[in-house]
């Protein structure tokens, strides 16, 4: 089971005014009992929110320079394309709150194509990616606002109360929201709406369903930097829960369930080893699997189903001509 994340987080956070401290003991309990938890099941697994320490969020930076890695590229086109479309169907939204914002690279073209937003909440897991995001936005949106939280965009129920003015716009870039089960993604858009209120609108990127063609060497690229990504995971236990892995007797494979829609990452033991976590012995057998992300495919209208389904209305949804990615504007009646 896993535990709630430290809403103290967030409380404190409303309390500065400044930058987060991150609590780091409580990010390490909240870690230290998911992997003792998803080690002791079977088939074994990992939450993916664990991939972004400082080390994981600079491979997830360097992945989205790939080129297998299609994701980035074709959602910063979209925004850059249709940026002043996406304003001009919004009015006037002056707070934009962002789930899993990261570095912040593509809210800096949609702050430019909004032009009137004075307060931006980014909300990611990854204290580091915020402070630098922040740092980086502030430089290039003078008079813009920015009150980062550290928590989990899946338990986050309250906004800083500057926060708290209708026409809110959420963003949900980067296609995070298929790293979700759908349940899950139901979930957290039914929670987005009631964080962002009345009269709200969001704009949501999703990866689409596509040829395994396209879809495995993105997430195996050549160059083995999706690889390092997930084995970094390991190399994060050995750091902050005192373990032994011998991370080189795990292998990195990404397959496509063509039934469920998703990419599924997997560290795979290349031995039959034991290893040692907090001082927990685990047993792998050879060709053992730890499941540690998803990444959900969806077509325009299933999306748009599943949208429906927490309450939102879809507006609108914009492709690229070779239809990789979708951008959709979901309203609240
Ligand atoms: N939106 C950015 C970053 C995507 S990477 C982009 O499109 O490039 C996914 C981001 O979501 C990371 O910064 C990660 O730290 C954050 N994240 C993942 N799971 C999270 C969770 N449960 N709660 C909050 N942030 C999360
Ligand atoms: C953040 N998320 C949407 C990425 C994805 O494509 O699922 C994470 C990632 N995993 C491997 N490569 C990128």
């Amino acid at each position: 089971m896993e535990r709630d994340i430290p809403h103290q987080i967030v409380e404190d956070l409303e309390r500065s005014s400044s930058l987060p401290s991150p609590r780091p003991d409580l990010a390490r309990h909240d870690f230290a009992q998911a992997v003792l938890a998803g080690f002791a099941r079977r088939p074994r697994s990992l939450p993916c929110r664990f991939f972004y320490d400082a080390r994981g969020s600079a491979l997830f930076e360097e992945i989205t320079q790939l080129e297998e890695y299609y994701p980035t590229r074709v959602e910063t086109a979209l925004l850059e394309a249709y940026g002043a479309e996406i304003a001009e169907r919004l009015g006037d939204a002056r707070v934009l709150v962002e789930f899993g914002s990261g570095s912040s690279r593509k809210t800096s073209l949609l702050l430019s194509a909004l032009g009137r937003v004075t307060l931006y909440v980014p909300i990611d897991v990854a204290g580091e990616s915020l402070a630098e995001a922040a740092e980086w936005l502030s430089e290039r949106h003078h008079g813009l606002a920015i009150r980062p939280l550290i928590a989990d965009f899946t338990k986050t129920r309250t906004l800083p109360v500057a926060a708290r003015r209708p026409r809110k716009l959420g963003f949900f870039s980067g296609s995070t929201i298929g790293n979700l089960t759908q349940a899950d993604a139901r979930a957290f858009l039914a929670n987005a709406a009631r964080l962002l209120g009345r009269d709200a609108a969001f704009l949501v990127g999703v990866d689409l369903k596509k040829d395994v063609g396209i879809l495995i060497p993105a997430y195996n690229d050549r160059r083995g930097v999706t690889a390092a990504f997930n084995l970094n995971l390991l190399e994060r236990i050995n750091r902050e829960l005192d373990g032994d892995i011998d991370v080189a007797g795990f292998a990195h494979d990404a397959i496509y369930d063509e039934a469920q829609g998703r990419i599924e990452m997997h560290l795979v033991s290349l031995a039959r080893q034991t290893v040692r976590v907090m001082g927990r012995e685990f047993r792998f057998a050879k060709g053992e699997r730890i499941h540690t992300e998803n990444s959900h495919k969806y077509a325009i209208e299933e999306f748009q189903t599943l949208a429906r389904s927490a309450g939102w209305t879809p507006v609108h949804a914009w492709t690229d001509p070779h239809r990789l990615f979708s951008l959709h504007l979901l309203g609240l009646a």
